[in-house]
């Protein structure tokens, strides 16, 4: 990794030139949301994309930090609000999420089903620490965009949470972003 200096917004980070770019649509996110009817209904009129992610993954010595950019694309599937898929690190490594655009929040879960719940707002910092799994949504209207930062050679583990989810649930209520607990949760 060469240094930079480049300003804390989605413009001067999206300068960088990704190692990889992931794009996950709705057909990639079968069995994460609540409502599959509603899951199914909206797959069979368009396979829209959810977020994209670009990642710069460190993969040389254990000194360099690996970093990525995720955008979540506003909407709702029922009335669960577009996230990630969400994961846990399965080897030791914590993580910093930076705010640059929008309003979110950060669902946080250890394996013993203990749960809180973040905003994200532009300029704020969350941090993750090792066992505590995360998912990132989208709960306004605008794109979502925050940075990332973690430790090189991290596992992540997605299986635990397309098999568990997570206990809370992200709703639009009638005035806003309501959390409800998933009926289909079970602490991994
Ligand atoms: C990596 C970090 C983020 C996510 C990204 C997409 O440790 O937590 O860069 O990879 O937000 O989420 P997910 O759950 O699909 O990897
Ligand atoms: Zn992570």
């Amino acid at each position: 990794m060469l240094p930079f200096g480049l300003p804390l917004t989605a413009e001067g980070l999206l300068q960088l030139p990704a190692t990889k770019t992931i794009r996950r649509h709705l057909s990639d996110m079968r069995g994460y949301y609540a409502d599959a009817d509603a899951y199914a209904a909206r797959l069979a009129a368009e396979d829209s994309l959810i977020y994209t992610f670009w990642e710069t993954e460190y993969t040389g010595d254990t000194r360099g930090l690996s970093f990525g950019i995720t955008e979540i694309v506003p909407g709702t599937v029922g009335r669960e609000f577009h996230m990630t898929k969400g994961h846990f690190h399965a080897s030791d490594g914590d993580e910093i999420y930076l705010t640059l655009k929008g309003r979110g929040k950060l669902l946080l879960q250890t394996r013993q089903g203990e749960a809180r719940t973040y905003d994200m707002t532009p300029g704020g910092i969350c941090y993750i620490p090792t066992g505590w799994g995360h998912r990132t949504v989208n709960v306004g209207a605008e794109p979502f965009i925050f940075v990332s930062i973690w430790p090189p050679h991290i596992v992540h583990d997605y299986e635990s949470v397309q098999k568990y989810g997570f206990p809370q649930l992200m709703l639009q209520g009638d005035s806003g972003p309501v959390e409800a607990p998933n009926p289909r949760y079970q602490a991994g």
